[in-house]
């Protein structure tokens, strides 16, 4: 504060200092409250209608697109799933520090500066809202309306914190009463404080109500009337012999609580089924539009498929197995007409997202437009109201959640959404295995019998041997789960009787074609990681 010259005056009646210019904590109060009147107000629009969003969250998704992908390996590597929340936090905090400087600069008599600065950010949250899955011009409004807000509160609360300066020998006759200066100062700060406190509660209000409406928004209430129709074709039960039985390996089919999610969205899209629609376009010679009940309407096939992200690092958990029910892809596409010019497949996400693949892929396989997972409707989180699922290759080139569009391109004419950030065109699920149990640092019986066990895949070739080495042991045949479909994963299992010192277990698998899993260690960029999954125990 002394650097900016702030001046010391002694109050004649008290003996005490009495400042003349504003307090640099009255200045961040009113940008604090400012920034939080601005964005609440945005929250509150954001609540009300679909096509507005939060501009803290619409300028993060930039951010998430313009992060390199390395960063955002890492990102996902150290948060996992909370790299959103940690995004939110940055932004914010960088926010709270700018309004702080504003506020300051706005009591100091640099008002229009700080004005200025305030149209500066609200139009970066315009440009952000232009950006991925904007809804046109219209999404600008609750950035341009929280500038708005924001530069009336920060112009009302800083003539409230400028009363506070009391000129000094300013002690004065207040209602008939002589006023001493100090009294003076005490009665407008008080004034301040309350017109802040104001301002604080009112925006708390307003944007938890905003927040609270985006919450309930109708996608909740709404997937839970769905009647999902009965497949034309069920899958096969699954037969108890899938599992071997073992404790800690992940189950067969994944609980969809527990199944692993992963999206470049800040916030979950909640989409309106009763105004969504899934459009066919592009290279196609007669484009189609369905509405949900449309959609439900068709011939329904029912399939249990494994699905795993890119970024699943070997022995990783990015991976797991639902049982979907959706309508054929191909069907759709075959009626749609796909032109010869045609060779990739793009699904494009209400949020912007795309993902693409050869049309090659359509070749008989389960590809779906899926809009049920483990018997319910897709939970907003992965996907409400339909998504793509291709059997066989990665989530980000095939996977599209909150569906909106499938437009029939060209590889040499459109690239989905991370294929500019680093990851490969084309990406078949590589083979590998894992070892979920003994779970690594795990302290055993030496001598009592035990079992190693875990889970193996080989997309559309099947897994059809499984084997563990310990130390520097021969590598043994595991005993293998029921196979169910070579479109899943499949459980193995080796009993095993530790002797007393450190171990370590490695596994690897091998497909239908003889193809042995690579030891060679690749990263998971560009394309899938690969390397036998080690993991260390003690007995
Ligand atoms: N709209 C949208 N769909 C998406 C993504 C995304 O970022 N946005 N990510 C994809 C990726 S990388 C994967 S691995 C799968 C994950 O699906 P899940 O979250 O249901 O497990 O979704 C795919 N679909
Ligand atoms: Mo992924």
């Amino acid at each position: 504060m002394s650097s900016t010259g702030a001046a010391f005056a002694a109050d004649p009646d008290q003996g005490t200092p009495t400042a003349t210019e504003v307090p640099t904590w009255a200045g961040v109060v009113c940008g604090l409250l400012a920034a939080l009147g601005g964005l609440a107000s945005a929250e509150l629009l954001a609540g009300l209608w679909d096509r507005w969003r939060s501009p803290v969250v619409t300028v993060g998704d930039r951010v998430v697109d313009l992060v390199p992908a390395p960063v955002k390996d890492w990102a996902i590597r150290t948060f996992g799933t909370s790299d959103k929340v940690v995004l939110i936090t940055c932004t914010l905090v960088i926010l709270a520090i700018a309004a702080s400087v504003v506020g300051v600069a706005a009591v100091r008599g640099r008002r229009r500066g700080a004005v200025a600065a305030v149209a500066v950010f609200a139009a970066l949250g315009a440009l952000a809202s232009l950006g991925r899955g904007s809804s046109g011009i219209v999404a600008v409004v609750p950035s341009v309306v929280a500038g708005v807000v924001a530069a009336g509160l920060l112009v009302l609360l800083s003539d409230r914190a400028r009363a506070m300066v009391v000129e000094p020998g300013a002690a004065g006759v207040v209602d008939d009463r002589v006023v001493s200066m100090r009294a003076l100062q005490a009665g407008s700060r008080r004034r301040f404080l309350g017109v802040a406190a104001g301002v604080g509660v009112a925006s708390v209000a307003v944007g938890g109500v905003g927040r609270w409406l985006q919450q309930q928004a109708a996608v909740t209430v709404e997937r839970l009337k769905v009647v999902l129709p009965r497949p034309v074709s069920p899958a096969p039960p699954v037969p108890a012999a899938v599992s071997v039985g073992v404790e800690g390996v992940a189950p067969f089919i994944t609980p969809t609580p527990d199944f692993y999610r992963i999206d470049t969205a800040l916030v979950i899209p909640q989409v309106d089924s009763s105004d969504w629609s899934l459009s066919v376009t592009g290279y196609v010679d007669r484009p189609l539009t369905l509405t949900y009940a449309d959609l439900l309407a068709r011939p329904m096939i029912e399939r249990v498929a494994t699905i795993a992200c890119v970024s699943n690092e070997v022995g990783g958990d990015l991976i797991g197995t639902a049982m979907w029910l959706g309508c054929r892809l191909d069907d759709l596409l075959a009626e749609a007409g796909i032109q010869s010019r045609a060779d990739q497949v793009v699904g494009v996400s209400v949020d912007g997202f795309t993902a693409g693949f050869p049309t090659a892929l359509l070749d008989g396989r389960d590809a779906m437009v899926v809009v049920a997972m483990n018997g319910e409707p897709l939970t907003a989180k992965h996907g409400f109201p339909a998504r793509l699922i291709v059997p066989g290759v990665y989530g980000y080139v095939s996977a599209t959640k909150w569906l909106r569009e499938i437009r029939l391109s060209r590889f040499d004419e459109f690239e989905g959404y991370w294929i500019p950030r680093g990851w490969a065109a084309e990406a078949p699920i590589k083979t590998q295995s894992r070892i979920d149990v003994p779970r690594s640092g795990a302290r055993l019986d030496a001598g009592s019998p035990t079992a190693i066990a875990g889970v193996a895949w080989a997309m559309l070739r099947a897994v059809t041997k499984v084997e563990v080495q310990v130390d520097d042991g021969a590598w043994q045949e595991a005993e293998l789960g029921d196979e169910y479909a070579d479109t899943t994963w499949r459980q193995w299992k080796l009993a095993w009787t530790p002797e007393p010192g450190d171990h370590t277990i490695r596994v690897r698998a091998t497909d239908s074609d003889g193809a042995t899993q690579t030891d060679l260690i690749a990263d998971v960029a560009p394309d899938g990681a690969t390397g036998w999954h080690a993991v260390n125990v003690s007995a």
